[in-house]
């Protein structure tokens, strides 16, 4: 009697913790393309065609490699349309002795997953994913008993096991971090290296055509499809990255250029999520390139602490929070999402640029996401699980486990603070030093209110007031506060009439939208 192992589509790594120690001639690998996971949101086309094209490479290097793989591909006339459907099926197949699976990225995947033993009859083993660095038990105990998690004590915990950009106990060049030297604004014409562009081939073509016709209606351009879909084309654009974009990587981090979509990041994610890159392989290799002088400490810190430190920490965030995180909504915003993410028409050049670029790519980068989008949905009152559908559909990198904490503890503060220590709430005067957006905008960043007046600015004090109760005494919002607390009568209720003036006109806006029906 065989093993059977289902890998789903974020597990496309052939050192998957399920694979190691079986034998290929006593398993069959169960890989399924299902209408459950494409749909319960409706993700991004070129995100699915990323996934089942991915996820087909996969299935034909295993087999090359071996292995006995039964691929159920979402046109299967019997394709039951769920990965519990697709598992009862299997095991009506192959029998098995047992079952064995890496736990998922997603706590709905889990739930399911727990019940599978018992629909089955046969043992059910769920292995933990050793892709990452900290297991969800070690995060749980590292957090037990602390009355606040911070990334910054994880990170460090996560340097000295690593043993990475260490000089015996202490940190490579005596500081942990070296952010300050990491936030630089665009000066004029700061254009990224080109991005290695990988061309469809005819299996990725071919879910193409799937993808188009059968989500047609789902937001997202197909037409610029250039992922990488294997392990081998991800080494290429690891390698690339490496070369080029790292030593620039960290100072112009925080900038945002409007049609630069990619400037100096890494644009790995979607490749390490889906399991084609090793995160660990990379950072040992970025610490190489630090090592033999051919980039600065600062980027490859920068780069060293979004693998281990922030990637780890919010993975680790997730599987403690869940599934109350989905849930949270402690600053109480009921805003509906405004239908500009999903048009992009809106007179407000940032969030048009960021919206574009999500569009054509599934991508932004983390500034454009976090500072522009997410500061948006923060400062009008958006409500969070309205923010976090949209961002689990539109970006090609985007799984619960790791959305999720990004959207609702980083960007919307939903969870109180347990994540972040403070709101990254932020009026236009950072947008306008980190980007070259404002000027080309209707509206006029230097302005403070009024129908020309760039919305940010009001809404930025609109939202301090409101939330007082609940954010009045954080001690990294004191400034702030002590400036609104200063200003007169008369000021403060021209910035919160203006405010409001443009939420009105935001939510006329989406209601004409809705009556014309486009
Ligand atoms: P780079 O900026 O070049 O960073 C290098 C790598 O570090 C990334 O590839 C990624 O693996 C890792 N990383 C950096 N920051 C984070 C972070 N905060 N959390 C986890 N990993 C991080 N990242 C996702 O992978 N999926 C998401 O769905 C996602 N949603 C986000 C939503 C919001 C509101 C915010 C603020 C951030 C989100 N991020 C998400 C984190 C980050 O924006 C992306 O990882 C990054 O933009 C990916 O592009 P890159 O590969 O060019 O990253
Ligand atoms: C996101 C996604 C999509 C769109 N489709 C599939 C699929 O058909 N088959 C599959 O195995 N995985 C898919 N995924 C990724 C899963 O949703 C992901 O593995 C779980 O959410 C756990 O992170
Ligand atoms: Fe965005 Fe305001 Fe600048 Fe316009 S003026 S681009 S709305 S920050």
């Amino acid at each position: 009697m065989t093993v059977l192992v289902p890998v789903l589509g974020d597990q496309l790594s052939h050192g998957l913790a399920s694979l190691k120690g079986c034998d290929p001639a006593d398993t069959v690998v169960l890989m399924m393309e299902v209408a459950e996971e494409a749909a319960h949101v409706r993700h991004h086309k070129a995100k699915i065609a990323l996934i089942f094209s991915a996820m087909r490479h996969f299935a034909a290097e295993l087999r090359k490699a071996g292995w006995r793989v039964d691929y159920i591909r979402l046109d299967d006339p019997e394709n039951a349309g769920s990965f519990t459907g697709e598992v009862i099926r299997a095991a009506e197949r192959h029998s098995p002795r047992l079952i064995r699976v890496v736990e998922p990225g997603d706590w709905r995947v889990e739930q399911a997953m727990l019940d599978w033993q018992t629909f089955i009859g046969c043992p059910v083993e769920i292995l933990p994913d050793s892709r990452f660095l900290c297991s969800r038990d070690e995060f749980a105990s590292w957090a037990a008993g602390r009355k606040e998690l911070r990334m910054e004590f994880f990170y460090r915990e996560m340097r000295r096991r690593t043993g990475l950009l260490m000089d015996g106990k202490d940190p490579v060049g005596g500081k942990w971090n070296y952010d300050a030297a990491n936030r630089s604004g665009p000066p004029t014409g700061l254009k990224g290296p080109p991005l290695p562009r990988f061309a469809p081939d005819a299996m990725t073509n071919e879910v193409i055509e799937l993808v188009g016709t059968r989500f047609a209606d789902h937001f997202g351009a197909l037409d610029k499809f250039s992922w990488p879909v294997t392990a081998q084309e991800a080494e290429t654009a690891a390698a690339a990255f490496l070369k080029d974009r790292l030593p620039t990587f960290g100072q112009w981090q925080d900038a945002m250029v409007r049609g630069q979509d990619f400037l100096f990041h890494a644009v790995l994610s979607p490749a390490i999520n889906l399991g084609l890159l090793d995160p660990l392989d990379l950072c040992r290799r970025a610490e190489a390139e630090y090592r033999a002088g051919r980039a600065p400490l600062a980027a490859v810190e920068g780069f060293v602490r979004q693998l281990i430190g922030w990637r780890e920490y919010i993975r680790g965030v997730y599987w403690l929070e869940m599934p109350g995180l989905a849930e949270d909504n402690y600053l109480g915003a009921t805003r509906p999402l405004p239908d500009f993410y999903w048009t992009g028409k809106t007179d407000m050049a940032c969030l048009a640029d960021c919206v574009r670029t999500t569009r054509d790519n599934a991508y932004a980068h983390h500034i454009q996401r976090l500072m522009v989008l997410g500061n948006f949905a923060l400062l009008a009152g958006i409500r969070p699980q309205d923010v976090a559908d949209w961002f689990l559909v539109v970006y090609a990198d985007a799984f619960d486990w790791v959305e999720l904490p990004n959207v609702a503890g980083m960007a919307l503060f939903a969870d109180g603070g347990r994540l972040a220590s403070k709101p990254y709430a932020a009026s236009g005067a950072y947008i306008d030093r980190m980007s070259n957006y404002c000027g080309s905008c209707r509206y006029k960043v230097k302005l403070k209110t009024g129908p020309d007046a760039c919305p940010f600015n009001a809404l930025y004090w609109h939202f301090l007031d409101r939330n007082e109760d609940k954010l009045g005494r954080n001690m990294r919002l004191a400034n702030p506060y002590a400036t609104w607390r200063r200003m007169s009568e008369e000021k403060r209720t021209e910035y919160l009439a203006s405010a409001e003036a443009f939420l009105q006109q935001l939510q006329n806006a989406d209601a004409g939208w809705a009556r014309h029906g486009q």
